[in-house]
């Protein structure tokens, strides 16, 4: 099991362009978060949230990871097996600066999920939910990601990870989501030393021994190298 573990949020990709949630103009500003992230919002109007989804999808694609990605991916060639990234993005900016040992537990853009089957399929860069399943043919399809109210990926991997952690990082995260917003807390009471790397202190700041505050970009690499 890694002995660093690394949780990262939308202050990663912000360098990259892509919106974070809760700063000034962040996504949340300009969507009402429980009519586009959660199931009951899809259910009354799917056709605002592949809107939303197909929006960020585009800007994913168009995005470039930027010196903060591409450091942990540097950081994981030189410490194989040692590092572990569970990102709260949906977007694959870790993996196109080439980390492997990457878990997405809300989910990815590039998913797409039937609502009545389950089954699971690579998305289009466009989606609708007319689409029909590829699987039993409904025409349920919604983006394959963890809306607020339901369960996120890899959270049993995710509590064994924790416990076996030397240190963990979190990185670009106000530390407002649960339950990404215990992490630090977890890692600490199993022995790990903890490390906040951020803009500006977040909601969880005091769960960490140790904080740089200043851009992803420059903390990042400062730290790795
Ligand atoms: C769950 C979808 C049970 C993907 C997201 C009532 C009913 C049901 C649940 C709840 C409830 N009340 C509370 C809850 C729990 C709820 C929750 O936490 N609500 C909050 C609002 C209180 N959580 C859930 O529902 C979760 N599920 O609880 O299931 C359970 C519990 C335990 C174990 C198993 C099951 C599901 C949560 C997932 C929701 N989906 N989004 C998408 O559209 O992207 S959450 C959304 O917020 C994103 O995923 C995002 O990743 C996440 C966290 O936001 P951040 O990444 O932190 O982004 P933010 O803008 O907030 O902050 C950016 C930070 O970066 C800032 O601090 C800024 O300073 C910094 N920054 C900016 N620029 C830079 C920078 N840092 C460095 N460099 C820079 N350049």
């Amino acid at each position: 099991m890694a002995s660093i573990v690394i949780l990262t949020g939308a202050g990663i990709s912000a360098e990259s362009g892509l919106g974070t949630f809760r700063d000034k103009d962040g996504l949340w500003t300009k969507y009402e978060l429980k009519k586009v992230a959660t199931p009951e919002g899809f259910a009354r109007n799917p056709r605002l949230v592949h809107e939303f989804y197909n929006a960020r999808r585009k800007n994913a694609v168009e995005a470039s990871p930027n010196a903060a990605h591409e450091a942990l991916a540097r950081l994981e060639r030189e410490m194989p097996g040692e590092t572990l990234i569970i990102t709260q993005n949906v977007d694959d900016l870790h993996e196109r600066a080439g980390s492997k040992a990457v878990w997405h537990m809300h989910g990815q853009l590039a998913g797409a999920l039937c609502a009545a089957c389950d089954h699971r399929w690579t998305a289009p860069l466009v989606m609708s939910h007319t689409d029909p399943c590829p699987s039993c043919g409904a025409p349920s399809t919604r983006p394959d990601i963890v809306w607020f109210g339901e369960m996120p990926y890899h959270m049993e991997d995710i509590w064994v990870a924790l416990s076996e952690a030397a240190l963990f990082v979190s990185i670009g995260t106000s530390g407002t989501v649960y339950p990404a917003a215990t992490f630090a807390q977890d890692a600490a009471q199993a022995g790990a030393e903890t490390l906040e790397m951020n803009l500006e202190p977040s909601d969880v700041s005091r769960d960490f021994d140790m904080a740089r505050f200043g851009p992803a970009s420059e903390l990042v690499p400062q730290w790795v190298d």
